[in-house]
């Protein structure tokens, strides 16, 4: 039977999530596009063949003709939603990050105990990407030897959304990385440092961090959510016997005289679509099986990126290294509770 999957949000994610259920998810149909917004609701239903279009998410969650959801709201409203698709035992995708808060995920997680079965998936669909999977995957073969640093770069063209605040370089875009380091290194964060390098202009200014996981790696990550010329975002592990490094995927290079040029995209939609289409098909077939796919983040994967990202930001305005404080993981997300 079909899977009535209901899309909370009609921006650029939401629209995103809404085609690729209606062009790249044989099993679902796209029941529902819900936005406070009618006529953003009703554009992106058009376009995407949408059955219905809906304003109220609440009501959304418990309509009996929804089996699924994906929530691509603003932040601020992940964690409310998904304890709403909690209560109504529907299985939902949630967009990262689950929340800005550590507490309000640790009320997701207890929430979801409760309830006795894994409903929610986050979406930090980099777990899906191909570039990141080779990478985890020649760190498990043993050919780099013992991991010993991760760089990362994520450079967005331009602010990633109007209302983006200087914080969300923090909350918004390096749980990206704060999460896809912990994916590939299998550990988690103990310490961040944070600097700031200053702009001549009021735009949010690049964040720079240093974080130690707790098995003695030194991880870097750049934000530059202005970088002015695409969006590009690139790693690398260094281990003691090689390194590995991400590669952009690109269809063409132009050649010009004395120049070689390969462009860059404009956002990530195109840079991780692959990822997000495979996020997406694993989420159907979690939603078919009652299965939590093996590498999807949850909600304590949501918690481990908050409670850096909320330690990140004291490290910025304090100016000095600040300490991890991580609760303990619930017997209910280790791995060897769904195996
Ligand atoms: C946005 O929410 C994303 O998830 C993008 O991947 C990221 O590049 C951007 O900085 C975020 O604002």
């Amino acid at each position: 039977m079909t899977v009535r999957i209901a899309v909370i949000g009609a921006g650029i994610m939401g629209a995103d999530h809404a085609r690729i259920v209606a062009e790249d998810l044989p099993g679902a149909t796209l029941q529902v596009i819900c936005d406070p917004s009618v006529e953003r609701a009703g554009r992106v239903a058009d376009a995407c063949g949408a059955l219905h279009t809906a304003t109220d998410a609440r009501a959304v969650v418990d309509r009996a003709d929804v089996d699924a959801v994906i929530i691509a709201s603003p932040d601020s409203t992940h964690a409310t939603l998904s304890l709403a698709c909690i209560g109504a035992r529907k299985p939902v995708l949630c967009e990262k990050p689950l929340s800005q808060s550590s507490r309000e995920c640790l009320e997701v997680i207890a929430a979801e105990i409760a309830a006795g079965r894994r409903l929610v998936q986050l979406g930090f669909m980099r777990r899906f990407d191909q570039s990141y999977v080779e990478m985890k995957a020649a760190l498990a073969t043993g050919v780099l030897g013992r991991a010993l640093m991760m760089h990362n770069f994520h450079r967005n063209m331009e602010n990633p959304a109007a209302d983006f605040t200087a914080a969300m370089a923090i909350t918004n875009s390096a749980p990206h990385e704060f999460d896809v380091a912990r994916f590939v290194l299998g550990i988690d964060f103990t310490a961040i440092s944070a600097f700031q390098p200053k702009r001549s202009d009021a735009l949010v200014a690049p964040v720079f961090m240093v974080l130690e996981t707790d098995d003695g790696q030194l991880v870097n990550i750049e934000i530059n959510n202005n970088a002015a010329y695409g969006y590009d975002v690139r790693g690398e592990l260094v281990g003691e016997k090689g390194s590995i490094a991400l590669n952009t995927p690109s269809h063409s290079r132009l050649d010009l005289p004395l120049a070689q040029i390969i462009a860059h995209a404009p956002d990530w939609r195109p840079r991780y679509g692959e990822a997000y289409r495979r996020q997406n098909r694993a989420f159907l077939t979690f939603v078919q099986t009652g299965e939590f796919p093996a590498s999807a983040a949850d909600c304590w994967d949501g918690y481990a990126a908050a409670i850096v990202a909320e330690t990140g930001m004291r490290a910025l305005s304090r100016g000095c290294r600040t300490t991890v404080e991580m609760a303990e993981r619930p017997s209910f997300y280790r791995k060897e509770h769904f195996t």
